[in-house]
């Protein structure tokens, strides 16, 4: 989080290190100039320079591709190409990328706009952009075989049309997908509406994001491309908490969250504190009378879902994905459950022969995040971030909505933890605990039981700080 602090800083929110293109008339005659970007910080808005004005999105941990304009024509150059792309601090991933990073740049423009893509294959193996959710000629659908051949590496093929709609799309391969999508090759597009729409709120800030899942053995640096299901590393723009950026806006902004799924399975995106309301999706603008307030949005396989809210509550949100295994980094599934076994003394013996080996999971897990276990020199900690209050205990598809009343119009800078007014913290009751009353209950009630009752078996519950005893039958 500090890294974005310091890049807001040095880019003096003016465009950043990415600005739209100046480029010569003789220029125009050829491919569009090469942008590519390597740091995985996210990049402030990228403000149009030229074309019809709207109001830009903020890719989270990622930035926005220049254009130029060549006779009314927003000409776009992408690259497909491998690339590094940094996790989270101290664990990087060998991908495929566009532009220097995956996912890839996102594409903005403005319903009515005439777009022309250059895509340049530098993969070793044939690929093609697939404009997913977009009205088009059936002949720029990018579908390798059925509308167009395989761009062959080392080849560059050109898609042209007119963003009909406005709403958010995403952009992928269709050739190799399996392996194309599971190295990384995606992105997002964004059509804003060229005037105010019945459907379409003006919004103060507007985040995008896609989620997307890899399989990477800790110390490995490259995904396991034929894994279906058992997916270990769940990201927000390929990257894992404490990587993720906070989603950072003023008090009583109207925000817009747009978020897009490439996995290979759902996932139900929740808010803290507010709820939002699903307003969009990639078919378009969701009718007026077809909405409902939600907590939670559950994104299928596929499918995009832009959510707005009001952002009138002061604090540090979280903001997840609600499956709890999406909320981890790397780890083993096949684990047995630990709780209530006392295995203290194996742990002894163990370590005899293996002097790293832990004893794991007595108590529950989150003593992994304070764990000292050495890791493998690339991967990223199971549970990891530290709040103000400790460990959060969290990675993968987790980071907060940070609403600040004193955050300014267009400052996306990381304010810092909340601080919380006094009385407004959960607390520790420090006063006696009574002893709880044990219910009796006979069960005679509208069911009494057939025949006679059978012998009751007791199950000693081990507690906490409670060690004599152990389990019964150990
Ligand atoms: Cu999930």
């Amino acid at each position: 989080m500090n890294t974005r602090r310091e890049f807001f800083k040095r880019a003096g929110m003016a465009g950043g290190a990415v600005s739209a293109l100046a480029v010569g008339r003789h220029a125009l005659a050829g491919l569009p100039e090469l942008v590519s970007q390597s740091r995985p910080d996210t990049m402030p808005p990228l403000v149009p320079s030229s074309g019809r004005p709207y109001n830009p999105v903020v890719t989270l941990n990622g930035w926005t591709l220049p254009w130029r304009m060549n006779q009314g024509v927003k000409e776009f150059h992408l690259v497909a190409e491998p690339v590094v792309r940094e996790m989270a601090p101290g664990f990087k991933a060998h991908l495929w990328g566009y532009n220097g990073q995956s996912p890839g740049p996102t594409i903005e423009v403005v319903e009515g706009d005439r777009v022309r893509l250059f895509v340049t294959n530098k993969l070793p193996e044939v690929t093609s952009i697939h404009w997913h959710g977009q009205r088009l000629p059936n002949g720029m659908d990018g579908v390798t075989g059925l509308t167009q051949p395989g761009i062959e590496p080392g080849k560059t093929f050109v898609y042209e049309f007119e963003a009909r709609r406005p709403g958010t799309f995403m952009y992928h391969p269709h050739a190799d997908e399996m392996v194309q999508m599971a190295m990384g090759l995606m992105g997002m597009w964004v059509t804003h509406p060229k005037q105010r729409h019945p459907l379409i709120a003006e919004v103060d800030r507007d985040f995008c994001f896609l989620l997307s899942a890899f399989d990477i053995d800790p110390g490995s640096y490259t995904p396991k491309i034929m894994t279906m299901t058992d997916f270990n590393i769940w990201t927000w723009n390929s990257r894992v908490f404490p990587g993720i950026d906070p989603l950072v806006v003023r008090k009583m902004d109207k925000v817009r969250l747009r978020v897009g799924n490439l996995t290979m399975t759902n996932h139900p995106i929740h808010i803290h504190g507010h709820e939002f309301t699903v307003t969009g999706t990639d078919g378009g603008p969701v009718p007026l009378t077809a909405r409902w307030p939600e907590v939670s949005v559950d994104i299928a396989v596929g499918q995009m879902r832009q959510m707005d809210f009001l952002a009138d509550e002061e604090g540090d949100w979280a903001f997840h994905c609600h499956k709890s295994h999406h909320t981890m980094n790397a780890m083993g599934h096949n684990v047995p459950t630990m709780i209530g076994v006392d295995h203290r003394g194996v742990g002894k013996k163990i370590n005899q022969l293996i002097p790293d080996y832990m004893v794991m999971g007595e108590r529950g897990m989150h003593d992994m995040t304070e764990m000292e276990m050495p890791l493998p020199d690339n991967t990223a900690p199971m549970m990891a971030g530290r709040g103000p209050f400790g460990a959060v205990g969290m990675g993968g598809m987790f980071s907060m909505i940070k609403v600040r009343s004193d955050q300014k119009p267009g400052d996306y800078k990381d304010p810092g933890w909340f601080k919380h007014p006094p009385g407004t913290v959960a607390y520790e009751y420090t006063g006696q605990l009574a002893t709880p009353s044990r219910q009796s209950a006979t069960g005679e009630g509208a069911m009494p039981r057939a025949g006679a009752a059978a012998p009751i078996r007791e199950v000693q519950v081990r507690k906490p700080g409670r060690h004599s005893g152990g389990l019964s039958g150990h």
